[in-house]
């Protein structure tokens, strides 16, 4: 059974190395797929640059299973340089090795050699996404996963007559890696992209663009599942279709409650799946999409590009003016927009879809996601007061082992990382008030994890904070798991009034969520995916920065609760990881990029 992807101009040229869709009701399908990569030139916004990409595309190949299949893909390194593939929002069951995330379940595949990564789909439905988990690779690196009902089964709403996947993401007229290394080397600031790209186009409001601005052809009548994915590397993204409702209906592989919206908010991360009626007047009609940015309103060089795609309805009917523009859309600074459409997201709890939201909560952790600074002597780095850029959960910022924790975990090898990452953070203080006092600016650089023992009913209030007056929205995101957003507010956390607000009968169940800005977000799961798994924020700067830590899930007892053993082939860790922060003072820029260039 395959389904069609509505072709449009430019067409997407996917060299997908087969897949055998051959599906019977009882059994899942195994499905293999080759992703070879290459550096390949691309031309976007006048000038020409060369990228390492999956089988000659950007964005790359799509993959499409049926909910419960397990996928094959070999991935072969003909690039220069290092990297791993993560496949965001599968939840993995027992399955770390296969995850991908550098240094945390497997070292990068090195160039001239392959690695066979095993997905394995279980209880995901709807739209995901798989992107390169090193460096900044993820930018040209990224593609959709498409996860269709298993035969027998429907959508729990009409099925649509067709389907369109809207990829958006980042464009860079840099080389991403070189610079960013550079960046965390000297302690400033990342770059920011020159346009957001739909579909791997950048649109009509860019220079050199108008010719290859993707076109999405509808006919009058039908019903459209949009797929949307959010590949941008450090940016919340608005997105609205000119003259045109749309029904959210899905999230993170996970239905949802559907709601009618004349825009959408959608974290870096984050999938969605919206239906569109094309029930309109017969003509062309503008896809657009730009930043939320939710940083301090007086820092405004942030990527203001209004990336675009064109509706084109099919038939005979003559075209006067330019496409319409979607007015509905809001501005980049519009927070309550943004709280509107967040606020409407609900789970469908119904039979058919139950939730399973913890009840008996036996680890419960509040942690501070902040901005920091790594002091530098005399003022001798350049990001904030001559200070190093870093970031952190509980005022830690984490450091990356020179091999990957998994392995460290499953074979025992001590001096890797400490399991003790704090449950509270270590200094209570007005989290979102302005100007916090310098001490709490100022983090701990470490390897600390946390423990969970299987089938723990967990609890996580992450609270934002305005350390160095530098708040924003942190799309947190966490590997092998989903959880359940069961309550969010402004300003501190109240753990005595603000659970009473909490959501238990319908929470949306999600991978990824905006902690919001000078807020707190609780969220809940059960610990029943034994394994090694990264939380971090979905901003790259800040997960560069060390907003990030890795959450251990201990075995339960029986080999159906037990962490898989490794499969074969696993990349070896020849080159230990570059604390980055650590060893500015000892490698000068030159030594460190030699040594990033072996890696
Ligand atoms: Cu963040």
């Amino acid at each position: 059974m395959m389904r069609k992807i509505q072709t449009a101009v430019p067409v997407m040229v996917f060299f997908l190395a087969a897949a055998s869709l051959l599906h019977s009701p009882a059994q899942a399908a195994v499905h293999h797929y080759d992703f070879v990569l290459k550096e390949k030139n691309f031309t976007r916004l006048c000038s020409t640059k060369s990228m390492l990409v999956v089988n000659e595309s950007f964005p790359g190949p799509v993959i499409r299973v049926q909910k419960g299949d397990t996928v094959f893909i070999n991935v072969h390194n003909q690039g220069d340089y290092g990297f791993t593939i993560h496949w965001h929002g599968v939840k993995q069951p027992r399955n770390s090795w296969s995850d991908g995330p550098e240094y945390v379940t497997q070292c990068p595949i090195q160039p001239g050699t392959n690695f066979t990564y095993e997905v394995i789909f279980s209880k995901e439905e709807g739209t995901l996404w798989w992107h390169a988990h090193s460096d900044w690779s993820r930018s040209s690196i990224h593609g959709a996963i498409v996860i269709y009902p298993v035969n027998g089964t429907n959508y729990p709403f009409p099925t649509p007559d067709d389907e369109q996947i809207f990829v958006l993401g980042s464009w860079y007229n840099i080389n991403v890696n070189a610079v960013v290394d550079e960046d965390i080397v000297t302690g400033a600031d990342t770059p920011r992209s020159i346009s957001y790209v739909i579909n791997g186009e950048p649109g009509d409001f860019s220079n050199c663009s108008k010719e290859s601005t993707f076109r999405w052809v509808v006919d009058y009548g039908k019903t459209y599942m949009v797929r949307l994915v959010n590949a941008a590397m450090n940016a919340e993204l608005y997105l609205a279709i000119a003259g045109h409702d749309v029904t959210v209906v899905g999230m993170d592989g996970n239905y949802v409650k559907p709601f009618v919206t004349g825009y959408i908010m959608i974290s870096p991360g984050q999938t969605m799946d919206v239906l569109l009626t094309a029930n309109q007047t017969l003509g062309h009609y503008y896809i657009v999409a730009h930043q939320y940015d939710t940083a301090r309103a007086d820092v405004t060089d942030y990527d203001q590009t209004n990336a675009s795609a064109i509706l084109m309805y099919s038939g005979n009917y003559t075209v006067v003016d330019a496409p319409a523009y979607p007015s509905q859309l809001p501005g980049y600074e519009d927070l309550p927009a943004a709280d509107v459409f967040l606020s409407s997201l609900r789970s469908l709890a119904n039979e058919e879809h139950p939730i399973d939201v913890p009840m008996n909560i036996t680890k419960r952790m509040y942690v501070t996601v902040s901005m920091n600074q790594i002091l530098c002597p005399n003022a001798s780095c350049e990001g904030i007061n001559g200070n190093r850029l870093a970031s952190s959960m509980n005022n830690i910022s984490f450091n990356n082992p020179d091999i990957d924790i998994l392995q460290a975990y499953y074979n025992n090898i001590t001096g890797i990382y400490t399991p003790d990452f704090p449950d509270w953070p270590p200094a209570m203080f007005n989290f979102t008030e302005d100007d916090p006092p310098f001490n709490v600016t100022v983090p701990v650089q470490a390897t600390k994890v946390m423990m969970l023992d299987y089938n723990e009913e967990v609890e996580i209030t992450f609270q934002g904070t305005e350390t160095l007056n530098a708040s924003e929205n942190h799309p947190m995101h966490v590997h092998g798991y989903s959880f359940y957003v069961i309550g969010s507010g402004v300003g501190d956390f109240d753990n005595e009034t603000d659970p009473e607000s909490y959501n238990l009968v319908d929470p949306v169940e999600l991978t990824t969520v905006g902690v919001p800005k000078l807020g707190w977000v609780t969220i809940r799961f059960r610990a029943s995916n034994p394994g090694v798994w990264l939380w971090h924020c979905h901003l790259d700067r800040h997960l560069s920065w060390g907003m990030d830590t890795v959450m251990i899930v201990k075995d339960g007892g029986t080999p159906e609760t037990s962490l898989r053993s490794p499969p074969p082939g696993m990349p070896k860790c020849k080159v230990p990881y570059q604390n980055w922060l650590r060893s500015f003072d000892e490698d000068s820029d030159a030594e460190f990029a030699r040594v990033f260039r072996q890696r």
